[in-house]
């Protein structure tokens, strides 16, 4: 079993615990560092620390609400989820003008490690399909 995949089931356990703060929020309130790329009132977006490609960065609402992960989203959330999304493309268009990818983990299965909805946005490369 990878790291990745490991460290997606702690955090799965974890979460089903009630949810507690991640990292993010530490980010968020600027407690630790992290290289932003775009901030305004809904969402934040910076560089993932493991970057998976030339170009990899996160999309992140800046109040969770609830939204810990995808499948949590409610339908008074569907605007920020669109806001999320069009942020993703805009950065993206500018950073790999040759295309990207947007990936959004879900869950245990899905590999997801940070129960704080974000979209990452890879690209920079020859991306390959399927992922694993
Ligand atoms: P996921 O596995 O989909 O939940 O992705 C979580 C991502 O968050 C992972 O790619 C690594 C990134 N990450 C974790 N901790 C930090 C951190 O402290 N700073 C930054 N910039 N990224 C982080």
């Amino acid at each position: 079993m990878s790291d990745e995949v490991k460290k997606a089931q702690e955090a799965a356990e974890l979460a089903a615990d009630g949810s507690p703060p991640t990292i993010f929020d530490n980010i968020i309130s600027g407690k630790w560092d992290s290289d932003k790329i775009h901030e305004d009132d809904l969402c934040l977006a910076f560089r993932d620390i493991t970057p998976q490609a030339p170009v990899h960065f996160l999309v992140i609402p800046k109040n969770r609400d609830g939204l810990t992960q995808l499948s949590k989203a409610r339908e008074d959330q569907k605007e920020l989820l669109g806001h999320l999304m069009y942020v993703a493309q805009m950065l993206g268009q500018k950073e790999c003008p040759d295309g990207f990818r947007v990936t959004v983990n879900d869950g245990k299965d899905g590999a997801q490690s940070v129960y704080h909805l974000h979209l990452h946005v890879m690209g920079g490369r020859q991306m390959a399909w399927p992922p694993g």
